[in-house]
């Protein structure tokens, strides 16, 4: 066998004393329990899309998991339902992250085994890792792009976040299984907490193992196991306190300093586009304004007097968007249902919403029977007791209780409604 070049392909290089199967098993475990939730909630999210309700796919139907889209249909209670999924799906997100970065530290040398392959089936072990380590840094490092407002990459965030993540979830799920022995005889052999009693004095290297995690050049620790994950930890509180704010709200809100509030006016709430930034214009949205009711080729056609004159619902509801932000404002406007029925398809089992807004993907969106017929859905035509201003969706938006924010279309300019099926 040829020997390792010089440098971090000899097993004398990485000097740390802290690492071992035990050290890594223990930052997996961790990383494994946010990871379950990321990933549950993540899957809950694509569900809450709706991807096989037409107009809102984000990826074609033929391509996409069939349980996801069959096993339920979104509902609309509890209100804070997808405020509470998205919340925990991105802070959560959040704080894996220093534990991803300390499991990455703990397995370096492994990095730059040598030689780098020695048989097909470590070969496809060594491929699925490559995987993993790839899907698991793109899926951190998108998510905090989108909730960062920041898309540098050419390709539709959603679709590839969607892709990304069954890439991921699946390497993990091999990387577990194939791993579990190491893991239990780490567990087994040290303990599962026993190490973290060590202090500094006596953090003493793992015995070595087949894997070579375990230097055998130990340096002196400078840092005792429950002093890295005290470290990581600390990493986690930080970015968690730094962001969660934006989705519980309260005090909290003002510590959230990594969390973009771009466009806040004081008093306000947050905007995710501006009527600017979406070419929507005064001329479309004064006194020419008209809401079109389709069904067929029955149309009608409501100013926004008519509107008013509607009987109206106020309802307390959140705008929980897919970037982890939640505000819960007081809504007034026409039920849905109501719509529906003045359109002449009562009980209507599809609305397509289209907005004025000229062009994007977010300009139109559909909503499911049981989304129009929720008692709270509303075309909104106030906020907090006032007009909307034109940034949240002058003339009228679309507010449904547990929809994710995306779906809550602005400045809404036809409602195409699928009659009930006979
Ligand atoms: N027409 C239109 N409606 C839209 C959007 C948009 O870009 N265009 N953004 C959506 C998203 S992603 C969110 S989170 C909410 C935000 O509503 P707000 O700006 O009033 O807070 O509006 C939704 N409605
Ligand atoms: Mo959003």
């Amino acid at each position: 066998m040829p020997s390792a070049p010089p440098g971090p392909f000899r097993p004398g290089f990485w000097r740390s004393p802290l690492r071992g199967p035990w050290l890594t098993s223990a930052l997996g475990s961790i990383l494994l329990i946010l990871i379950a939730i990321v990933a549950t909630t993540g899957f809950l999210s694509h569900a809450a899309y709706m991807p096989d309700l037409g107009h809102n796919a984000i990826v074609p139907k033929d391509r996409d998991l069939p349980w996801i889209a069959s096993f339920f249909d979104w509902p609309t209670s509890p209100s804070w339902l997808y405020g509470l999924t998205q919340g925990l799906h991105t802070n959560v997100g959040l704080i894996a992250i220093p534990f991803l970065l300390a499991k990455l530290w703990s397995v370096i040398p492994r990095l730059f085994s040598f030689p780098p392959v020695t048989s097909p089936a470590q070969a496809i072990e060594r491929l699925s890792i490559a995987l993993l380590v790839s899907s698991s840094v793109f899926e951190l490092a998108t998510g905090v792009m989108n909730a960062q407002y920041w898309y540098p990459f050419k390709f539709n965030f959603v679709v590839a976040h969607y892709y990304g993540a069954i890439v991921f979830v699946t390497s993990l799920v091999l990387h577990v299984v194939v791993k579990l022995p190491v893991i239990a005889k780490a567990y087994r052999e040290r303990g599962v907490l026993k190490p973290l009693r060590d202090d500094l004095a006596r953090t003493k290297p793992e015995p070595r193992d087949d894997d070579g995690l375990v230097t055998p050049n130990p340096a002196e620790p400078t840092l005792s196991r429950r002093g890295l994950f005290a470290f990581a930890g600390a990493g986690a509180a930080t970015l968690l306190v730094a962001n969660v704010g934006q989705s519980v709200g309260g005090p909290l809100r003002k510590l959230a300093f990594l969390a973009p509030r771009r466009e806040i006016v004081p008093g306000d709430f947050p905007v995710n586009k501006t009527a600017r930034a979406a070419r929507v214009t005064h001329a479309m949205t004064g006194d020419g304004y008209q809401l079109k009711l389709r069904v067929g080729d029955n149309e009608i056609a409501l100013s926004r007097e008519d509107l008013l004159a509607l009987p109206q619902r106020t309802a307390k509801l959140p705008i929980a968007c897919v970037e982890g932000w939640t505000t819960r404002q007081e809504w007034t406007g026409v039920p849905l249902s109501l719509l529906a029925e003045k359109a002449g398809a009562p009980g209507a089992s599809q609305v397509l919403v289209e907005s004025l807004q000229p062009a994007g993907v977010l300009r139109r969106a559909a909503l499911t029977g049981g989304q129009i017929a929720a008692e709270d859905a509303l075309l909104a035509l106030k906020v907090n007791g006032h007009d909307l201003s034109l940034d949240h969706g002058y003339p009228a938006r679309i507010i449904v209780p547990a929809l994710p924010g995306v779906h809550n279309t602005k400045w809404v300019g036809e409602l195409t409604f699928t009659p009930r099926a006979a």
